[in-house]
């Protein structure tokens, strides 16, 4: 066993209250691409054509088809080892929530209760007219999703380049990494505001930091404790040595 792993167990099964804000790379290992890096989908497509309101006005079309096959992926997947430990802090700790930018529901799916999604859903779809959330959507080929209630078009229910996150969930988010005596940060690359901050508000009060990635990021910097590796290996690994601990 990793010598620092077995550190960090011993210090985290003194503490109550922690969070961990999440990133593409924890759902990496389960099939879903990533957005940054050599395989990740900007690597592929430009934000600019598909994740902005104004590419959603100039052609939904576009921005449907791309969305429709990330929801079919998306789908397709299960949670991996890394979200199964994090559902697991839930009940190891006594206050564990996950803040994450994923919208691909694998969180939820691996039985976390407290999550924070500050980017959205891809399961989900809201009405540009009337904002009613709709979650059983169907989408037909070669046409363009409509609200049953008002006939304005859905779009995905997600946080787009200069979108504003939902107010609620960023509020508590940063209260959460406020009042948290330590703080994940696990597969993300750390450079989309506002959610990166969330690592250097915790630190700056006093929080432990523990970064999971298989690169450094701007977090490195300040992380107590930073792990080189797959968050689906890491984690069960963390998880472990805290069970042994607290034996
Ligand atoms: C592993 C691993 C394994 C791999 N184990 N690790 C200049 C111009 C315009 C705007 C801005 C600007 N400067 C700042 C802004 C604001 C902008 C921003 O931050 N831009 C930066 C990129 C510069 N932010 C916004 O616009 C936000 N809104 C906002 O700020 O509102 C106020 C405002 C309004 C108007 C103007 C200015 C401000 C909204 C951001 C929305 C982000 N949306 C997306 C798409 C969501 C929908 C969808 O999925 O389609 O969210 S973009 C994309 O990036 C997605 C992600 O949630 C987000 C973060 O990415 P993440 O998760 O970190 O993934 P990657 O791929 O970057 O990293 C993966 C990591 O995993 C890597 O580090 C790997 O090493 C690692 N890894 N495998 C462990 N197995
Ligand atoms: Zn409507």
């Amino acid at each position: 066993m990793n010598p620092k792993i077995r550190e960090l167990a011993r210090i985290l099964s003194k503490m109550k209250r922690g969070a961990a804000l999440t990133g593409a790379g924890v759902s990496s290992e389960s099939g879903v691409p990533t957005f940054r890096g050599k395989d990740g989908l900007w690597n592929k497509y430009r934000p600019e054509d598909l994740a902005t309101p104004e590419a959603f006005m100039r052609n939904p079309k576009l921005v449907w088809e791309w969305y429709n096959w990330r929801i079919k992926l998306v789908k397709s997947t299960e949670p991996n080892p890394a979200h199964y430990t994090l559902k697991e802090f839930e009940s190891i700790f006594e206050e564990f929530h996950t803040i994450t930018q994923n919208v691909d529901n694998l969180h939820q799916k691996a039985g976390s209760k407290n999550v924070i999604e500050l980017h959205g859903n891809l399961l989900r779809a809201r009405c540009t007219g009337c904002g009613k959330i709709y979650t059983d959507f169907e989408i037909r080929e070669g046409e363009l999703p409509r609200c049953p209630e008002c006939g304005a078009l859905l779009r995905p229910d997600v946080v787009w380049f200069g979108e504003m996150l939902p107010p609620d969930a960023l509020r508590k988010s940063f209260e959460i990494a406020r009042n948290s005596e330590f703080f994940f940060v696990i597969g993300t690359s750390a450079v989309v505001y506002p959610a990166a901050q969330l690592p250097f508000e915790a630190k700056e009060m006093g929080a432990l930091i523990i970064e999971v990635n298989i690169e450094k990021t701007p977090v490195t910097a300040i992380a107590d404790f930073s792990f080189m590796g797959k968050a689906g290996e890491i984690l069960p690994e963390i998880l472990e040595e805290l069970k042994n601990v607290k034996d």
